[in-house]
């Protein structure tokens, strides 16, 4: 089991190696509880132990007050402390105010990203960028089963509700890409449900919310977009500024920007959104997206080209 447990100490989901400060909070209680944990052990054992061995008879008042100092006092300032200082980081990690505020809602098997743009609140999908040192508080809700929202290197998870608001900060302190997933059982493709968090200095960062929170550059002459509609695209996918206004799956209108394909799981390249197109459910099983397999070569080519021209 060991070192089954041990494979979760490394890479960009390592909670262990936090990120951010509520990761950081998180991780100092985790190693207090431990580190704690050990002592008291190593301590009741070393006790059991010297009992055994002795013979000494004990004098009754004096056991009685080392079980209500030792086994009743003791737990209660130990126990009751770690729940208040729990409580504490339980506030700071879901209730503070934030330099932004990032609305997520959780869908099967994406993530729909809800950003204060320069003009006004515009919707993206699948890849969270974030400024480093600043506070971000995330409003998560549900569409239409209990997902839950975790980055681990940046701070604790928190389920997404249909119905319901749940909320959340990360304050993340170092640049990177900081994996996100989806921590509860949400049906088939859970485990495929995933996001790029990316921490970028708050200049870049401004620079890319602008740059995303501007419309489509379409060519109207450009074949692949005529692929697009003629195909239907459009009926559930937005590209925005076009007639493209579909809500059912990911925004599109810069999806060559992001870092990967299908919520976190392909590099986005040429040759996996084609084969994404052609083969979507054995790309991601159970999917909630037609496959195209009819497309011809050169259809499927444009197409192709359209959407990575999507920066
Ligand atoms: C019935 C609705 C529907 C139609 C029609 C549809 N899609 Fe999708 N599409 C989705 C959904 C839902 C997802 C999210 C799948 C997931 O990641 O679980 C998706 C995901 C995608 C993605 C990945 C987005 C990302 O952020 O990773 C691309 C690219 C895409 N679709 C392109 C297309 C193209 C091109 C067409 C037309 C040929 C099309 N879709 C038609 C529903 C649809
Ligand atoms: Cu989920």
């Amino acid at each position: 089991m060991l070192p089954l447990v041990l494979t979760g100490c490394a890479g960009r989901h390592n909670w262990l190696a936090s990120a951010g400060a509520e990761a950081q909070a998180v991780e100092d209680l985790f190693w207090v509880l431990i580190l704690g944990a050990a002592v008291i052990w190593s301590l009741v054992i070393g006790l059991a132990i010297y009992a055994h061995q002795t013979s000494a008879p004990r004098k009754e008042p004096q056991a009685r007050r080392f079980i209500v100092w030792g086994g009743a006092a003791l737990p209660t300032l130990v126990v009751g402390g770690l729940l208040i200082w729990g409580m504490v980081i339980l506030r700071d990690i879901t209730a503070k105010e934030g330099d932004l505020t990032v609305r997520v809602d959780g869908e099967r098997w994406w993530w729909r990203v809800i950003y204060d743009g320069p003009d006004g609140p515009f919707t993206t999908a699948n890849e969270i960028r974030l400024p480093q040192g600043q506070t971000t508080l995330f409003r998560l809700t549900a569409d239409d089963v209990i997902h839950s929202f975790w980055v681990p290197a940046l701070g604790g998870k928190m389920d997404m509700i249909p119905g319901r608001e749940t909320s959340l900060t990360l304050t993340p302190l170092e640049q990177g890409n900081w994996g996100g997933i989806c921590a509860e059982y949400c049906g088939g493709a859970h485990a495929l449900m995933r996001f790029d968090t990316i921490v970028m200095p708050p200049d870049d960062f401004r620079t890319w919310l602008a740059a995303e929170a501007a419309p489509a550059e379409i060519a109207a002459d450009d074949p692949g977009w005529q692929v697009f509609l003629d195909e239907g695209c459009g009926a559930c996918h937005t590209l925005r500024g076009t007639e493209a206004q579909g809500p059912v799956g990911p925004d599109l209108t810069h999806m060559a920007s992001r870092e990967r394909l299908g919520a976190g799981i392909y590099a986005m390249t040429p040759e996996n959104l084609s084969r994404w197109i052609t083969d979507t459910d054995r790309m991601k099983p159970e999917v909630d997206m037609p496959a195209y397999p009819h497309l011809s070569g050169a259809e499927l080519e444009a197409l192709v080209t359209f959407l990575m021209s999507l920066e």
